[in-house]
């Protein structure tokens, strides 16, 4: 099978195997936890903030920043594509008691000036008291969308003059620096905390990131422990995160290029539609127009024929690239694609 349903599927490498079996350990939750504590110190000096915490999941990550920087009632300005919306089972209002406000924005990236409007008046007891602006760094239902550096610097601007904080959910932070050529730290000095998986493209089987100043990251730590994150000899799985920040960086390149690839042949096939535009990381969107196809059918005809991928609507597939799915695969996809959509009509 050639998985494109997401670059979280992505199986440990041997050598990565090698680092975890070999890691040092001991009880995080006292804080002893050599290798832990190692990945926290290359996290937070690589995004440039005083300290890091690891944490299970991406949803986590979000949860206890979301949650440290919030009391129950407030509100986080986000867009209405952010994964925090859609995919993270409601955690903002069962876990943290906020309110989330929806914006708009062209493939998932908010407007700084909406953001200002969305900032409710801090001296009215009618309204949530605004907190938290949250961007997702790359967008995933925006396409895998890039935030521009100065949008973000913007948005952190009228963050901060009105008094909210910025989170950014960087679970692809790495894509989007790689795409851009943007260093982390460029992105992250914008933020006040900023999330981050190494269970996405860098290819480890678990984990993610907050960073931020020393008094959040004591507060996430707290909720990390309530939220039911606080994790024993953590060490081997710190190891799998320290090798893919040091092996499997640079190689996202790879994965846009084969994006990009599939992206040409399905967009050349009549019963789809593809903005080629848009393809600007690992991720590739399509829309399936022909009449007698639903995205269902699609998926379920190319599972036949061994190309996993996902749906994201009745008309709309997903398929995302990683470290487990090479050129040689995309080809044989592509022949796949080929051989069993070139000849349908719209
Ligand atoms: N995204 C997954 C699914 O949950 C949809 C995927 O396959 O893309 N932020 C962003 C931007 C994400 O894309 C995801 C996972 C998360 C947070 C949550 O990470 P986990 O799955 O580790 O909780």
């Amino acid at each position: 099978m050639i998985d494109f349903r997401s670059d979280t599927v992505t199986k440990p490498t041997p050598d990565m195997l090698q680092a975890m079996m070999k890691a040092e350990v001991g009880d995080d939750v006292m804080g002893e936890d050599p290798t832990a504590n190692l990945l926290q110190e290359k996290v937070a000096a690589l995004l440039g903030k005083e300290g890091a915490l690891f944490v299970p999941s991406g949803t986590m990550a979000n949860h206890v920043s979301i949650r440290a920087w919030t009391e129950p009632g407030d509100e986080v300005i986000l867009h209405k594509l952010s994964h925090t919306y859609l995919y993270e089972s409601a955690a903002a209002a069962a876990l943290c008691g906020v309110q989330l406000s929806l914006r708009e924005g062209d493939r998932g990236i908010l407007n700084p000036n909406d953001v200002a409007e969305a900032v409710h008046d801090a001296q009215r007891d009618h309204f949530p008291r605004s907190r938290v602006v949250m961007v997702e760094n790359t967008h995933n239902i925006g396409g895998g969308s890039v935030y521009p550096v100065e949008v973000v610097k913007e948005i952190s601007e009228v963050a901060k003059k009105k008094g909210l904080v910025l989170h950014m959910d960087g679970a692809r932070l790495f894509n989007a620096c790689v795409a851009s050529g943007v260093e982390p730290q460029d992105y992250a000095r914008h933020a006040d905390s900023i999330s981050i998986c190494f269970s996405k493209g860098l290819g480890a089987p678990v984990g993610s990131a907050v960073a931020g100043s020393k008094e959040f990251i004591k507060r996430a730590h707290r909720f990390r422990k309530m939220f039911g994150g606080g994790m024993r000899q953590i060490g081997y799985l710190a190891a799998a995160a320290i090798y893919a920040l040091d092996h499997n960086i640079e190689r996202l390149a790879e994965d846009h290029e084969n994006a990009r690839l599939l992206a040409e042949a399905i967009s050349r096939l009549e019963c789809f539609r593809l903005d080629l535009d848009a393809v600007e990381t690992n991720m590739v969107f399509f829309d399936v127009v022909a009449k007698d196809l639903d995205a269902l059918r699609v998926v379920a005809m190319l599972r036949q024929e061994g190309v996993l991928m996902g749906t994201i609507t009745n008309r709309r597939i997903r398929a995302v690239t990683h470290l487990d799915v090479s050129r040689e695969d995309v080809l044989k996809a592509i022949e796949v694609f080929e051989k069993l959509f070139s000849e349908r009509k719209t």
